[in-house]
């Protein structure tokens, strides 16, 4: 995986915003730290929201991920439809050990997702944390398989702690993601220089105030 930056210069072919949702404790915010930097530590709960950016290579492909962690313990009113806008991916997590944190998926988090994800296409997929607790495991993986056909999701189980599957939680949404040409193009670099030029364009030919 190579990382390169200068964003504005567009060093990358495709930016994809990608969320992390699901109840207090689950391990979100463990998932992605797991993700970004290879270490794994004990996390406080998080306060309001997060984000954590990741450059890599995929397929000849150079993506910016940017990658939404929010408290799962406070809902943000207004902030909201803001999370979910434009979400080109979304993880949806549950603790393998606590029940509720998998039934709370269906009542609420899913829900939220129908309400405020602007894209239709967006990819979603379902994760069940903590699989190295198996011992105290209260939801079966075929409950899960279940529940990932029942909202069309990816399904995968994974642990932050010992980093089994997480790699492969992301890879498996980028993959989907690429698949999809209307998440490609949204996500295109091209596209959004386009657009940045026809602004430019637009507001030089409209006497602003730039020279040469
Ligand atoms: N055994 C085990 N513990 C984990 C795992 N992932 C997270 N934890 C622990 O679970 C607790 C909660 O993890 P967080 O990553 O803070 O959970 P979160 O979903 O971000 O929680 P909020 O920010 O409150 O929404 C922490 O004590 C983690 O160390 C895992 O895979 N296995
Ligand atoms: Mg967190």
């Amino acid at each position: 995986m190579g990382s390169c930056s200068k964003v504005g210069n567009s060093s990358y072919d495709y930016s994809f915003k990608i969320l992390l949702i699901g109840d207090s404790g689950v391990g979100k915010s463990s998932i992605l730290l797991s993700f970004i930097s290879n270490s794994v530590h004990d996390l406080s709960p998080t306060i309001g929201v997060d984000f954590k950016i990741k450059l890599l290579t995929v397929g000849g492909k150079r993506l910016k991920l940017t990658i939404w962690d929010t408290a799962g313990q406070e809902r943000f009113g207004t902030l909201i439809s803001s999370y979910y806008r434009g979400a080109h991916g979304i993880i949806l997590v549950y603790d393998v050990t606590r029940r509720e944190t998998f039934t709370n998926l269906s009542n609420v988090w899913a829900k939220e997702v129908e309400l405020y994800s602007t894209n239709r296409d967006c990819i979603k997929i379902l994760v069940g944390n903590k699989v190295d607790r198996e011992c105290e495991r209260a939801v079966t993986r075929e409950e899960g398989i279940a529940l990932a056909q029942e909202h069309k999701c990816l399904f995968l189980e994974c642990s932050a702690k010992t980093r089994e599957n997480v790699q492969q939680c992301f890879k498996d949404l980028i993959y989907k993601i690429l698949d999809v040409p209307s998440l490609l193009e949204q996500g295109s670099a091209v596209v959004k220089n386009q657009n940045l030029k026809q602004k430019q364009v637009h507001q030089a030919s409209h006497g602003g105030n730039c020279c040469s």
